[in-house]
């Protein structure tokens, strides 16, 4: 369970500030922002550029393309934000992948401050002084880290407390019992001549549920046997 006293930071580093609030400016993370629930902030890396010509980034050691955000430059920005409990995390696609479990614990606690990096990504020398946590969004290549950085956000905002106002669709979803969610239906009843599966419009609690749970675990072996793997060794576990 969510529960924190004071609200949910965040402080995101990046070139391109005006990126934010982007996606969680709206709807239900939108929402909780201006009812106070959260707090976002921005720093421009740029801002911490030591000449003129606000430098950032430098050709790689060792050759090959693209650039690499200076270390001094990157660590500067971070050393503006003030030290407190709230883990540094560097967005990048090296990173850890990122998890319903890892959104869980950080919306757990105090909020974030999330480096997001652009062309090759930043010194590695940042990374292992500053202990930051460097975490990926999935097996694909962004151009930077923003979008990435929307996506951890609105995952953590939404557990909040108070955020989404029937905390009960939040047990049911996807990855929370580790399977896939199944589907869902809502009128009309006939629909392009397809029906409502008549289970659903039957009013018994129990056959409903039964078939829900048969439909997110074939929905789940078929799409995603990673997850189908984990889930039996999690049942034999538990003795079912
Ligand atoms: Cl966090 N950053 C970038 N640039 N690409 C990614 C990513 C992050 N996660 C997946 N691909």
């Amino acid at each position: 369970m969510t529960s924190q006293t004071s609200r949910w930071s965040v402080t995101v580093l990046t070139l391109f500030p005006e990126m934010f609030p982007g996606s969680v400016g709206h709807s239900l993370a939108g929402k909780a922002r201006s009812d106070g629930l959260w707090s976002l902030e921005t720093i421009d890396i740029r801002a911490f550029a030591h000449d003129v010509h606000g430098t950032v980034d430098d050709t790689p050691f060792g050759g090959g393309p693209g650039m690499v955000m200076r270390a001094d430059v990157v660590d500067a920005a971070l050393q503006s934000v003030p030290d407190d409990d709230r883990p540094r995390i560097y967005l990048s696609p090296r990173g850890k992948l990122l998890t319903q479990q890892y959104v869980r614990e950080l919306a757990d606690g105090s909020g974030a401050v999330i480096l997001c990096g652009r062309y090759e990504g930043i010194d590695h020398r940042v990374t292992l002084a500053r202990g930051l946590e460097e975490v990926s969004i999935g097996d694909y290549v962004l151009s930077g880290g923003e979008p990435a950085a929307e996506v951890l956000i609105d995952a953590c905002v939404r557990l909040l407390p108070g955020v989404i106002g029937d905390a009960r669709s939040l047990q049911e979803e996807s990855f929370e019992r580790g399977l896939l969610e199944y589907p869902h239906y809502t009128r009309p009843q006939t629909w392009g001549g397809l029906d409502v599966p008549a289970v659903l419009r039957s009013g018994h609690h129990a056959r409903v549920a039964e078939w829900r749970r048969a439909q997110a675990e074939e929905l789940t072996r078929l799409r995603r046997p990673d997850l189908w793997a984990r889930y039996g060794g999690t049942r034999k576990r538990e003795g079912l």
